[in-house]
Parts: structure tokens; C-alpha cells; sequence
């Protein structure tokens, strides 16, 4: 009874976890030139809102939907400051959050969450930016306020608009932000509206955002670690019922592939196809398979029940779903550390990352955190 990976249907496969995602709908307000597209470039990465590349779905609203993406965002035309388009903005904001909730029958096509942009080089918010926040409140759409460019205020500034906005709002959270990389990290909340938006979603939507995002690392680990892992988990102990010889713990691999194949979603990771084939194929999953059985041997369960029998030969469910869990955390570790070179802009081969010793190394990691609570 040997798995081949040759044999794991990579596309059905993959077309199950895809098809289980919902989208969600994030819509982008703010005046023209406060950095709207720049923002979804980069969360979603550079390609997303390029010129052209929207569909008027509506009067000033354009829809961004690229297959890489299970998110659809909305981009607000804006308005030029002090123009006749001002009330028009008001309109097609909230006209458009209405109507996509009236059209709505199981609620998919609803407006999930709205990114307010203001420039924080405008050193104001205009009574517009605040009339628009407070009826989006009150449709009771998730709104923040993104403050954009904070490159171009000093700190003082920064706290003034700051101020002027929760004096305005009642219970409003707002970011500061810049794309420049020359602002220190510290002055940045990229991070935290990542936290804050996968916060402020459904449960059921949480994934589709966090697929879609090429930062908020820390919140895709977290999702994989709380969520998706503890699934896989579960349905190992299923499988183990009968019980299976841990030397040939075949039975349990497909399932560890489909994982694997979940979690490289996550990280972004399936956008190389081939990549994730290979990585497949070169029996990751068994090859750390046989690490995992090696840890377990090497008495790093011990206190958990079940170790006599995999001395004795026989994996139970306990060993199941802890080899699974760890498979499940040594692959996710890796991913991330593999996106954390692509955010600093290093060009290294994801192949490059898989390797034993790196294996070896999130496990010695997952084992130590594992005996810390013991
Ligand atoms: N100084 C500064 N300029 C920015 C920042 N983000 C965007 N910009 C610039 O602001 C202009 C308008 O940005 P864009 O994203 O097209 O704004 P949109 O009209 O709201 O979509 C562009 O020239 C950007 O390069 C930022 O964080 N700091
Ligand atoms: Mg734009």
C-alpha cells in the first residue's frame, strides 16, 4: 500500500479547496490621488489595480477581479477636491452599498468591508469624508480609515488628523500608512489593518482575504495554525481508527497532501503551479513523514498516550493527527519564511526553502514549543 504523488489529482483536488471559498467584497473610498491603488497593489500585490485592468460595474465604481485573487474589490472613482463631483461621491458610495444588498440573495454580492482613504498630506477631513464614514456606519458595513502618504506630515500633523477624525466619529479605527520603505516600521500599520480586516470578517470570508493578500503573514500562520491545520487533524484521527502500521503510514499521506496543497494556497504560493507539482512530487510529505516517525521515536511525545503503540508498530489516533499537525506546522513555517525573502524582493526558489535540513530545523522548533506546555 504505497502513496504516489503521481497519483494525488493535484487539480480536483485543488478545485475543492478553491470552490469551498467565498469572496469577500472590499470597497476602496476616497478623493482621487489619496493612494487607493497603491494600497490594493500593496496588500494584493503590484498587478491588481492597473489602469485598465477594472470593470465599470457602476457610476463611479470600478470592480477589480483577477483569478489569483478570491477577493473582489471595489474602487470608488473619488472626486477632486472642492469639485461638483463632491455630491456625486456621496452617491455612488452609498447608493451602490444599497443596491449591492438589495441584489443580493444569499448575501455574496454584499459589500463586506470599506477602506476609507484620506490623505494625510491634505492635513484636513473634509465634512464629505465624514458624512460618507457615518452613513457607511450606519449600513453597518465595517468601515476604517486608511490614512495615506503619512510620509509627507511630521508626527504632529499625523496626530492632529488623527485627533480631528475620533472627535468626529464615534468608535472608528483608523492606519497609518505610506508605500514608501523609508518610513520607519514603527510608524506603519500595515500589519494591523491586515489583523483588523481578517478581525472584521465573517469567519466564512476570513480565508478568501488572506489568500488574496501578499502581506499580513503573521495573520495567514495564525489562520493556518488555529484553523485549517486542527482540520486536517481531526480527519487524521478518523482515518487511523484502523489502526495503520506507522512504518507505512500511507494512508494518512493523501490526506497530508491535500493539506499541503491547502495551506501553499494560503500562502500564496499556487500562483507557480509547477512549484507546488514538484514540490508534491518530491515526496515532501513522505520525506517529513519519516522525520516526523523519527521525532516520535525519539521519545518527543512520550507523554503523550499512544507512544507504546508506535514503538509497537501501530499508529493510533493521537499519533495520527499529531503527525499531520506537525507536517501541517513544518510546511506552513517554511511558507512563511519563504514569503518573508519575497517581501524583501530576494528572487530564491521556493524548492530552495523545502530542504531537509530546514525540515529538521521547524520541527526541533515545533517540538520545543510542544514540550515547553507539557
Ligand atoms: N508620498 C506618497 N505618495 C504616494 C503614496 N501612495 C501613493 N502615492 C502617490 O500618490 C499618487 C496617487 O496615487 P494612486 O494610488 O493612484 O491614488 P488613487 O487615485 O486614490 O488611486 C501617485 O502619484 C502615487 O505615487 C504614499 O504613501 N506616499
Ligand atoms: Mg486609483
Amino acid at each position: 500500500m504505497d502513496f504516489k504523488a503521481d497519483d494525488f489529482n493535484f487539480e480536483e483536488e485543488y478545485s475543492k479547496i478553491k470552490s469551498s471559498i467565498k469572496r469577500p467584497n472590499i470597497l476602496l473610498c476616497g478623493a482621487t490621488g489619496v493612494g487607493k491603488s497603491s494600497v490594493i497593489n500593496k496588500v494584493f500585490g503590484r498587478n491588481v489595480a492597473e489602469v485598465g485592468s477594472g470593470q465599470a460595474v457602476t457610476r463611479g465604481i470600478t470592480k477589480y477581479q483577477d483569478e489569483n485573487l478570491d477577493i473582489n474589490l471595489y474602487d470608488s472613482e473619488g472626486y477632486e477636491i472642492g469639485s461638483i463631483a463632491q455630491s456625486d461621491f456621496h452617491k455612488n458610495i452609498i447608493g451602490f452599498i444599497d443596491d449591492q444588498r438589495i441584489k443580493s440573495h444569499n448575501l455574496s454580492e454584499q459589500i463586506h468591508m470599506a477602506w476609507y482613504c484620506i490623505s494625510a498630506g491634505n492635513k484636513r477631513i473634509t465634512e464629505l469624508d465624514f458624512e460618507v464614514i457615518r452613513e457607511i456606519q450606519k449600513k453597518n458595513v465595517k468601515v476604517a480609515v486608511l490614512f495615506t502618504q503619512i510620509d509627507s506630515v511630521d508626527e504632529e500633523e499625523l496626530n492632529d488628523i488623527s485627533n480631528t477624525l475620533q472627535q468626529g466619529i464615534n468608535n472608528i479605527e483608523s492606519f497609518n500608512l505610506s508605500i514608501y520603505n523609508e518610513v520607519p516600521k514603527e510608524y506603519l500599520d500595515w500589519e494591523k489593518l491586515m489583523k483588523w480586516s481578517v478581525e472584521n470578517l465573517d469567519e466564512s470570508l476570513r480565508e478568501g482575504f488572506l489568500n488574496s493578500t501578499i502581506i499580513g503573514l503573521e495573520e495567514k500562520k495564525k489562520h493556518i495554525r488555529k484553523v485549517v491545520i486542527p482540520r486536517y487533524a481531526v480527519s487524521a484521527a478518523g482515518i487511523a481508527i484502523s489502526p495503520v502500521p506507522l512504518s507505512d503510514s500511507a494512508l494518512l499521506m493523501p490526506l497530508q497532501t491535500t493539506m499541503a496543497l491547502h495551506i501553499f494556497n494560503i500562502w500564496g504560493v499556487n500562483k507557480n503551479k509547477q512549484a507546488i507539482k514538484t514540490l508534491l512530487s518530491a515526496t515532501i510529505i513522505s520525506q517529513l513523514g519519516k522525520s516526523v516517525a523519527k521525532m516520535l521515536a525519539g521519545n518527543i511525545f512520550k507523554l503523550l498516550p499512544g507512544f507504546g503503540d508506535v514503538v509497537g508498530g501501530a499508529i493510533n489516533t493521537v499519533v495520527a493527527s499529531s503527525l499531520t499537525y506537525t507536517i501541517g506546522y513544518a510546511i506552513s513555517e517554511i511558507c512563511y519564511k519563504y514569503s518573508e525573502s519575497v517581501l524583501k524582493g530576494e528572487n530564491i526558489d521556493i524548492l530552495e526553502f523545502f530542504t531537509f535540513s530546514n525540515i529538521e530545523e521547524q520541527l526541533k522548533h515545533f517540538s520545543k514549543a510542544n514540550n515547553r506546555g507539557v
